[in-house]
């Protein structure tokens, strides 16, 4: 790493030190291993470059009282947001709870959030999403929007790197100051990265950034995810060999208001063409037939051809997309869709808090085992084994209260 004939810096960077909570306020000085570095003015986690000269520690910075980061973040101050988002990405029990005071005290005195835009970017590896999100990025920016682009990345832990890991795609954007990259955090949890993603969301909000870009893989239940925390979902989909709704899932043409055939450019451009008719007229189909089954008035998923790579039709795109959201604001379903999202979000925080109590005591997860066999085996009721398990829960959480220290 030193090159020849320098001499190695004297504290190397970011040492594996062992996490520790800050004695006070929110410095994140001491970020704990599994942290990202301390993001630059721009939002972006800086490269640690081991040639630059590192002569003394650097000073700790000042901690800050939750009021001070929560002041300074809603004047748009890049440093205060970068912190707050690594608070919110950390999971010590202390940083959790300084996050919640944090975001209490941001939605106290939150304007209206529902000014704000959502978009869900979803597609296959590849696809073009972070090329489509460089370009949409700097046109909002022209347009006189502040951009934040985040991500949920459910497959990060096993690639090793982030959904936007590699930014090569979006140096442009990086570098601008009206927008802020995030990219998922290392969790590998999809639960966890989606939480992480949503605090993260309502930072960039309380921080003024008004167009909130989410990009995920199009595998698992990543897009479900996004979907359940964005205004509208927006698919990339890609010219393939023909059958072309093989490309893109079931379940996924439920989720999707937009539709974008990207890489329409070169020898590409026909099939993208092609491509676009068939998902139009089989979404037509598909939707006439749910719609007359569950009886909605949604309109079907707009479809459109872009070309990332050249800049073509990203305008034509973010209208249809933006169409989407100003008819669902005017009617109000915007509204009544974030407070939906909003219980959906609880009720995920209340599943995941069990299974985590659960999870964390021996008694319980062995009444679980137990009960799951007793089950299995017929000689107990599923409505008894979940009454065991439940008890045995009961003790657990009465075990890890504050009145009983020895947790
Ligand atoms: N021809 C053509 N190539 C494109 C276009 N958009 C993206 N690409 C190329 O497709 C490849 C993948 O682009 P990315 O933007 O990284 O795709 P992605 O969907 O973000 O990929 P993951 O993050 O790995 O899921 C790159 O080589 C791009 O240059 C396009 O509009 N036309
Ligand atoms: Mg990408």
């Amino acid at each position: 790493m030193t090159a020849p004939g320098t001499n190695p810096p004297a504290h190397p960077p970011l040492p594996p030190s062992p996490p520790s909570p800050p004695a006070m306020g929110f410095g994140l000085s001491v970020a704990p291993a599994s942290q990202p570095a301390a993001p630059a003015a721009n939002g972006a986690v800086p490269p640690t470059d081991p040639s630059a000269p590192s002569p003394r520690p650097r000073p700790r910075p000042p901690a800050l009282a939750p009021q001070q980061l929560a002041d300074r973040l809603r004047v748009g101050d890049r440093m205060a947001l970068g912190r707050a988002v690594s608070l919110v990405e950390s999971t010590l029990p202390a940083h959790r709870a300084a996050a919640r005071d944090l975001l209490r005290t941001l939605a106290a005195t939150a304007a209206n959030g529902i000014s704000t835009t959502r978009v869900g970017i979803t597609g296959v590896p590849g696809a073009g999403k972070s090329t489509f999100i460089e370009r949409l990025g700097l046109l909002l920016v022209e347009q006189g929007h502040r951009v934040a682009v985040l991500a949920v990345d459910p497959s990060s832990a096993v690639s090793g790197g982030s959904v936007m890991g590699d930014r090569t795609r979006m140096t442009q954007l990086s570098a601008c100051p009206q927008a802020f990259i995030r990219p998922s955090p290392t969790a590998g949890h999809l639960g966890g990265v989606a939480r992480t993603t949503r605090e993260t969301m309502l930072l960039c909000e309380a921080a003024g950034f008004d167009v909130i870009l989410i990009e995920t893989v199009g595998v698992g239940q990543s897009e479900t995810a996004v979907a359940d925390m964005t205004d509208v979902l927006l698919a990339l989909a890609v010219p393939g060999g023909g059958d072309e709704l093989q490309g893109i899932k079931r379940g996924l043409l439920e989720l999707v208001d937009v539709i974008a055939v990207n890489k329409a450019d070169g020898v590409l451009a026909t099939r993208a063409k092609l491509a676009a008719a068939e998902y139009q007229s089989a979404l037509r189909m598909m939707h006439a037939a749910a719609g007359a089954a569950e009886n909605t008035d949604t309109p079907p998923p707009v479809v459109l051809t872009c070309s990332a790579l050249n800049g073509e039709h990203i305008d034509t795109v973010w209208q249809a997309v933006d169409a989407r959201v100003q008819t669902a604001r005017a009617s109000g379903a915007l509204a009544e869709r974030r407070r939906r999202q909003a219980v959906a979000w609880l009720d995920g925080l209340v599943r995941q808090g069990l299974h985590a109590l659960l999870s964390r005591s021996d008694k319980a997860t062995q009444a679980w085992d137990a009960a799951r066999l007793a089950v299995a085996e017929g000689r107990l009721l599923p409505t008894e084994g979940a009454d065991e398990v439940l008890e045995a829960l009961l003790a657990a959480w009465r075990e890890a209260s504050p009145e009983h220290p020895g947790k």
